[in-house]
């Protein structure tokens, strides 16, 4: 039985002992060892072999996945993480905005674990309307469609150097004008939500310097830009739909992969088939909530008004959210004894520069040069 510590308890007894009134020195004392002792049973319970996985504030693991059942509309929204994952906190902060702001009229259910099926697909659902919500990664849509071909150009290696940059631009005028790319497809892009930073996971050895991957099966999303990053860095980069990566990685049939903490650790529980993960950040990568153009149409002008605007509060806290994870899984991970490498980002610059040579990846240069003169600041 996985324990769970929420950081929230640690919180409530520091914040109860300081309540008691009792002297700071002896208050902060007193905290400072609940806090010792919970994350001292933390790392043992994890050194045993069994993950203390540490919710964060904003978690979803403990949420149930369907919305309140007298709302009136239930948008069925699908994702191929757990409900332990990012994603699944992003649409239940989503959930309960819509539940206040439309007096419980519209709720959220969530599919988790790819039950409706890889990202893909579930693109193709809801642009047909046989699925009303996805929070989806970058990977699928640069093949999704004609118009939505130019967003390949955020996949590109080490584009965002900080959280921050990547907002200007996903917020601004260069993400915004994707989003609308998606105008004609079925497909209503509501805002750019996180994935998080990419870094590489494998079974078989510590991955320091890029020529430590040369010969390795590593599976990328089903997409070309990701897929060329990982050749340049000497590996076999091998598409896979996310549902199938837990049993690739068990039976050996790829070596690694390559996701965010919080999606390896928190949405997939890889760390149970991965003793090795290297932080090298290759891809700042944002995800997207997207809503069947057909059930967005078919809202009220207000229902419409709420949606658009609880998306947007849930943008943030779930973007929050996700950076918890990513801190609190590389800790969780490092006590459960997963080895996890730090690198010379400059060298991985260097290695996946030809990335950006590469003509046959169809990069909008006029993209990168907008996207460039804010990250380049
Ligand atoms: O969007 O497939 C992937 O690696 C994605 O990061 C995952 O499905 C979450």
């Amino acid at each position: 039985m996985k324990k769970f510590i929420s950081l929230a308890l640690v919180a409530a007894m520091t914040a109860s002992l300081a309540a008691c009134g009792g002297s700071s020195t002896a208050t902060t004392t007193a905290a400072a060892d609940a806090e010792t002792e919970a994350a001292a049973t933390e790392s043992k319970e994890a050194a045993a072999g069994e993950a203390a996985m540490t919710q964060v504030e904003g978690s979803a693991a403990d949420e149930d996945p369907l919305g309140s059942a007298d709302a009136k509309i239930h948008f069925k929204a699908g994702i191929t993480g757990s409900m332990s994952g990012a994603y699944a906190a992003g649409l239940v902060a989503l959930r309960n905005h819509l539940e206040e702001m439309s007096n419980g009229e519209m709720t959220v259910d969530i599919y988790p674990s790819s039950a409706l099926g890889n990202e893909s697909d579930m693109l193709d659902a809801v642009s047909m309307g046989t699925q009303d919500m996805i929070v989806t990664s970058t990977g699928p849509i640069p093949a999704f469609a004609n118009a939505t071909a130019n967003w390949g150009v955020l996949d590109l290696p080490y584009l965002f150097p900080t959280y921050e940059t990547a907002y200007e631009v996903l917020d601004g005028e260069v993400g915004q004008f994707l989003l609308g790319e998606f105008e004609g497809t079925g497909v209503k892009a509501l805002g750019f939500w996180e994935n998080g930073y990419r870094c590489t996971t494998n079974s078989k050895k510590e991955i320091v310097h890029p020529d430590d991957l040369k010969g390795m099966k590593i599976r990328t999303m089903e997409n070309k830009v990701h897929m060329a990053t990982y050749t340049v860095l000497g590996a076999t980069p091998t598409a896979m739909a996310m549902g199938e990566v837990f049993s690739a990685l068990q039976q050996g049939t790829i070596d690694g992969q390559e996701n965010p903490f919080s999606i390896t650790y928190y949405a997939n529980k890889l760390h149970e088939v991965q003793p090795y993960m290297t932080e090298n950040n290759v891809f700042y990568s944002p995800s997207v909530l997207a809503i069947s153009q057909d059930v967005f149409d078919g809202l009220t002008e207000d229902q419409q008004k709420i949606l658009v605007e609880a998306a947007d509060l849930a943008k943030d806290e779930q973007r929050q959210i996700e950076q918890r994870m990513a801190v609190q899984a590389r800790k969780d991970m490092e006590a459960y004894g997963i080895v996890i490498s730090d690198i010379d980002q400059d060298e991985w610059i260097e290695a996946t520069k030809p990335v950006y040579e590469d003509s046959s990846l169809g990069i909008d240069a006029d993209l990168l040069a907008k996207i460039q003169a804010v990250t380049n600041k």
